[in-house]
């Protein structure tokens, strides 16, 4: 059986618990957090020496670290990894995305309001300019979902599930997608998808 080290409440975990329902994998979920040291123990580091969550480890003791890998693995050979060789590269070009264009100022700018003390000697300056980084963010995939109902074309990828995690509550990190239209709409259609779960806080 699989097991998936997740922090609950997190987006990168998240992810990884979102696609699992979606496809019916049933996996052991060890809740972790990220804010008490625990993923900085020895023990941990032996299993994920980047110190992190999520982490997948399979049925053979293998450990997978990095959500967006962890991703990839449980969709092999499932329509959420297209076997169309563009496709397929377009989907893992949404994922790049989300790790350097997007989850870094969405993802931090919500960890500050859901965690006070992650704002702590934050200036106002960072606070803003992530903003506007996140803005950027969200302007390039409301561009893409005026022309696809998903963001590797029209059918759902793991490129969609990457970046639900943290768009679906963007608002946390005072974003407003009062001018983003179409990805408030995409945020329904994946919402729609069979078996879709929210975000486990527990
Ligand atoms: N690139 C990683 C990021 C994972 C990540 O930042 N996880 C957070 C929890 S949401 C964490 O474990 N933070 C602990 C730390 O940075 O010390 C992924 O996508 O899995």
């Amino acid at each position: 059986m699989l097991r998936l080290y997740a922090m609950p409440g997190s987006g990168n975990s998240y992810k990884i618990q979102l696609l699992a329902a979606l496809l019916e994998i049933e996996m052991e979920q060890i809740k972790m957090s990220a804010l008490d040291g625990s993923t900085r123990s020895g023990t941990y580091l032996k299993k994920n020496p980047i110190g992190k969550l999520p982490l997948l480890e399979l049925a053979d003791g293998r450990f997978l670290p990095e959500s967006g890998a962890i991703l990839v693995y449980l969709a092999d050979g499932s329509d959420f990894l297209p076997d169309d060789r563009f496709t397929r590269a377009q989907t893992l070009s949404w994922m790049f995305f989300e790790q350097y264009s997007h989850e870094p100022s969405l993802a931090a700018r919500r960890s500050m309001a859901v965690y006070p003390e992650r704002a702590n000697g934050v200036t106002q300056a960072t606070k803003q300019a992530l903003l506007e980084k996140g803005y950027a963010a969200l302007d390039v995939m409301e561009a893409q979902l005026q022309k696809t109902a998903f963001l590797a074309g029209n059918s759902p990828t793991i490129a969609d599930i990457a970046l639900y995690a943290y768009t679906h509550d963007c608002d946390k990190g005072g974003f407003s997608l009062e001018n983003h239209p179409q990805i408030a709409v995409w945020l329904t259609r994946i919402e729609a998808l069979p078996n879709f779960i929210n975000m486990p806080l527990q």
